[in-house]
Parts: structure tokens; C-alpha cells; sequence
């Protein structure tokens, strides 16, 4: 911990640091909680996964943009309490927005007092998250100068995760790959479907735009009465499609069972859930989204679920080099648990196209 007091203390933060433990679940950067003497406002400490996130100056520029932008936007909307419903960064003592040592990259922000995440939630929240990420989308489509960068290039580009899966398949890097024949038919069986809708973009049919890309339920901040205070975890904030910041809240929010569920039978997607987040979102997001966008969006969920589940395969296939794992077999059951979420949106298709179109007219 001394080693992490050292880092914490680089940053701007006044008084004396009194705790510093792990926090949150993430699976990708590691972060620590940190408590100042005599101060209500704590922080979190954060180590950037720096062999996923390799231009970390970037990532932590598209953060700054990204918040300075959603601050103005709310100020514009005298919205009260405004640090409790955007991210603020601390700088280090040199006005830098990372610290860098030997160990690597770090951040600081401010943690959010009085906020709540879930693993699950009801469809009041569910209601509450879609109109908070149709918002998200909305504020962030008019943010001026360049596009925000790629800080993961191809990051939602199914196209490009098939290729992964393909190559951890082909390469054999372990001997995992006979043992899950199934799964991997499983994936090549759905493919063609998967990618179609990526040459309706080079066609010009479909947009971009500034996309969330990881609306896992547990990155919406709640206050005590379920309101959404804001949206966390901003660095795969970047251009995309819209059906992949609604497919990632289905596949989280809408499995009545876990990620990395070990009993399957828990796992199958709520409709309750879906209906209540389309009808949050499209309030707001209909006024902006293209009808095919909206058309798209139950595809989303299945896109997304089918995308995460061979993300899951191909790390597990490659050795588990990707996502952090708590047990050896853990990519697996992921990759287990995501299918037969897939099979169970596959089914409530028609359910959830006919949806949408009930509420449209
Ligand atoms: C990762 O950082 P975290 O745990 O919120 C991943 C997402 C996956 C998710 C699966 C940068 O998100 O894309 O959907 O795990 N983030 C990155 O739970 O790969
Ligand atoms: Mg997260």
C-alpha cells in the first residue's frame, strides 16, 4: 500500500491520505479507493490498463473533452448538483491528467458521494438508464473540434473480433480449442448474420456517433431513490454505432442471471427490462436516431451478446491474456453464460421488433 500512497500522493488532492483499498468490478483497469483526513470528498485511484489502452494521453484528452462538455451542457440546463452527475479528474501536481512511473499509467477522479451501482435492476431503472443514455448520446452529438480518438481501434467492429476469434482458433495457442468444437460452431453459424449490418455503414446508410460503448448496468451511477445521478467509465467513449450502447445494456441489465452465470438456468433475458430501457431511450432518442438506427436496435442486443460471448472465447482461447479471470475456467463460463443469453434474445426477437414497433405508432 505504501507503493500506492506514493502514486496517490502525486495527484492534486489536499490533506493527508488516510485509506487507500481496491474498489469496484471491473475487468480491465484496477482501482483503489482513497480517503483524505478531515475531507467528505473521496477518490478513486486508478491503474490504466495500459496494454489495452495504448495511447493513454489520448484516452485521458477524450476524457477531459467528454466531461467538459457534458459540464457546460448542464450548466446551460442550470441542472443541480452538478458533480454528482459528470466525472471530474484530478490533475497531478504538474497539471497533467495521468502520473506515469515505472509500474505505469495512473489516474485520478473525484468519487461520486452517495451513488450506487448494480449488477441488476428493476424496470424503473431500467426506464431511468434509457433516458439517461439516450441523454449521454444527445449531449455529446455536438461536441466541437475533432472527433474523439479511437482509444481501442475497432473496438465494437464485429468484423474485426471475428477475425480475433478466427486467428485464436486457427493458431492453437492452447489446447483448449477442441475441447469447445460446440462454442465455436456456435459463433461461425451466426457470423454472415453479424456482420451485415457493418456494410449498411459503407453504404452509407447507417451513422456514427459519440457511443458509450461499455453501458454495462454497473457503469450507471444511481442516487438512493433510483434516479441516474451519471454515466461512468468513459474510455471507450468514442464514434460508433448507436446499437451498441443499447445492445450492452440488454445483454447486462437484461439477463436475469449473471455475465458469468454458473448455473444456466438462471440465465435468460428479461423483457420487462428491455421494454422499460426502449421506452426511457426512445423518448429522447427518437428524435435524433434515423429509422433504420431505430429499426436496428433489438439487433443491437443480439450483436452485442453474441459479440462479448466470442471476446469471451477467444481470450479463453488465447490463454486468458485479455480479460482478468478468477479461476482458470472462468473465460469459459463467461463465454457459456453469454450463448445461452443469445439463445434467449434470439427467441424474444419478434417480441422485441414488434415492440418497438408498438410504441412508434
Ligand atoms: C470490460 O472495464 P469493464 O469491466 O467495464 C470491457 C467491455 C466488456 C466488459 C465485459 C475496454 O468492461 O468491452 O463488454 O468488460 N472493456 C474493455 O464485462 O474491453
Ligand atoms: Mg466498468
Amino acid at each position: 500500500m505504501q507503493i500506492l500512497h506514493n502514486i496517490a500522493c502525486q495527484f492534486e488532492i489536499p490533506g493527508n491520505i488516510t485509506d487507500i483499498r481496491p474498489f469496484g468490478k471491473g475487468h480491465i483497469n484496477s482501482t483503489y479507493k482513497v480517503t483524505v483526513a478531515n475531507e467528505p470528498t473521496e477518490y478513486l485511484l486508478q491503474k490504466i490498463n495500459h496494454s489495452i489502452f495504448k495511447d493513454v494521453d489520448m484516452l485521458q484528452h477524450n476524457i477531459l473533452r467528454i466531461t467538459n462538455h457534458i459540464r457546460t451542457k448542464l450548466l446551460e440546463r442550470n441542472e443541480p448538483d452538478i458533480d454528482r452527475k459528470v466525472l471530474t479528474l484530478i490533475p497531478t501536481k504538474h497539471g497533467k491528467l495521468y502520473y506515469q512511473d515505472a509500474a505505469g499509467y495512473w489516474r485520478m477522479m473525484i468519487l461520486i458521494r452517495d451513488s450506487y451501482t448494480f449488477e441488476a435492476v428493476t424496470p424503473e431503472y431500467s426506464y431511468a438508464a434509457g433516458k439517461a443514455f439516450a441523454d449521454f448520446q444527445r449531449m455529446l452529438s455536438d461536441l466541437p473540434g475533432e472527433p474523439l480518438g479511437e482509444t481501442i481501434p475497432d473496438f465494437h467492429n464485429m468484423e474485426f473480433r471475428l477475425r480475433q476469434f478466427r486467428d485464436a482458433v486457427q493458431e492453437k495457442k492452447t489446447e483448449r480449442v477442441n475441447a469447445v468444437a460446440d462454442l465455436i460452431k456456435e459463433i461461425e453459424n451466426r457470423a454472415v448474420e453479424m456482420v451485415h449490418f457493418q456494410q449498411l455503414y459503407r453504404e452509407g446508410k447507417l451513422p456514427k456517433r459519440i457511443n458509450h460503448c461499455d453501458t454495462k448496468v454497473n457503469n450507471v451511477l444511481f442516487d438512493s431513490e433510483g434516479n441516474v445521478l451519471c454515466v461512468i467509465d468513459l474510455d471507450t467513449t468514442m464514434p460508433g454505432f448507436v446499437v451498441s450502447d443499447f445492445g450492452d445494456f440488454m445483454r447486462t441489465a437484461g439477463n436475469a442471471g449473471l455475465e458469468d452465470d454458473p448455473d444456466l438456468n438462471n440465465v435468460s433475458f428479461n423483457m420487462e427490462i428491455f421494454e422499460a430501457f426502449t421506452k426511457g431511450y426512445l423518448e429522447i432518442a427518437r428524435s435524433f436516431l434515423t429509422p433504420l438506427e431505430i429499426e436496428l436496435l433489438p439487433f443491437g442486443a443480439r450483436l452485442i451478446t453474441y459479440m462479448q460471448f466470442s471476446r469471451f472465447l477467444t481470450d479463453y482461447l488465447n490463454g486468458d491474456t485479455y480479460y482478468k479471470i478468477h479461476h482458470p475456467e472462468h473465460n469459459l463460463q463467461r463465454s457459456q453464460a453469454q450463448l445461452k443469453l443469445l439463445q434467449s434474445i434470439e427467441t424474444n426477437y419478434p417480441k422485441m421488433t414488434a415492440f418497438i414497433a408498438s410504441i412508434l405508432n
